[in-house]
């Protein structure tokens, strides 16, 4: 776990109000399993990290349908996701793939087009795990976009990734930097380790 300072530019357009208010609202709502997958899945066959691919989405979906047992998780990580994508509720993989049939009978309007469909970070879900949906690094970049530090840029904040969030050309990196409250003096690593051994490469 790191801790990152914002450069000075950015700091300066972070409105510190305006994250708590963000804060509040997002406080209470579960982790957002839902989401989890669709963060990391943008297109059918080019997604980071490379082995993340909607032919293993539809692989695991096939496995769902064998065991049942898992169903459950199955469906808050994935059948639930594509439910929202198509304005439906409790469909099952066999429904979807019907509804998609029905409804565009169209090669390209499958499962896997389906599946990459952006996560619209507005969405609610329904129970279990409901409500609105961010993991760790949703919840980041929705925080910092409602501080103001992106200016006017819209982008859904549940696409935020940790990997596109440590690339972002925002964080002090200065070596000299030094961060009063840091356990470990913050010129070691370049920014403040709170835990952990991972050494990170940030813009890398
Ligand atoms: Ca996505």
């Amino acid at each position: 776990m790191i801790l990152l300072q914002l450069k000075d530019e950015y700091r300066n357009k972070f409105d510190v109000n305006k994250a708590w208010d963000r804060f509040n609202q997002l406080k209470g709502h579960p982790y957002g399993f839902h989401v989890f997958l669709f963060t990391g899945i943008d297109t059918i066959d080019q997604n980071i990290p490379s082995y993340l691919s909607v032919e293993i989405v539809v692989w695991i979906i096939n496995i769902s349908q064998i065991y049942n047992k898992f169903y459950d998780l199955f469906d808050l990580v994935i059948v639930s996701g594509l439910n929202m994508r198509l304005g439906t509720q409790g469909l099952k993989p066999f429904g979807i793939v019907q509804e998609l049939v029905n409804r565009y009978n169209d090669s390209n309007k499958g499962l896997k087009w389906l599946i990459a469909i952006p996560e619209n970070s507005s969405w609610e879900y329904p129970e279990p795990q409901g409500g609105v949906q961010r993991v760790c690094s949703n919840f980041v970049a929705d925080i910092l976009s409602s501080a103001g530090v992106f200016d006017n840029i819209q982008f859904e904040p549940t696409e935020v990734s940790p990997y596109d969030l440590y690339l972002l050309n925002i964080w002090n990196t200065d070596p000299n930097l030094t961060i009063k409250s840091c356990p470990i003096d913050s010129r070691f690593y370049g920014y403040c380790q709170l835990n952990g051994v991972i050494e990170m490469d940030l813009y890398d």
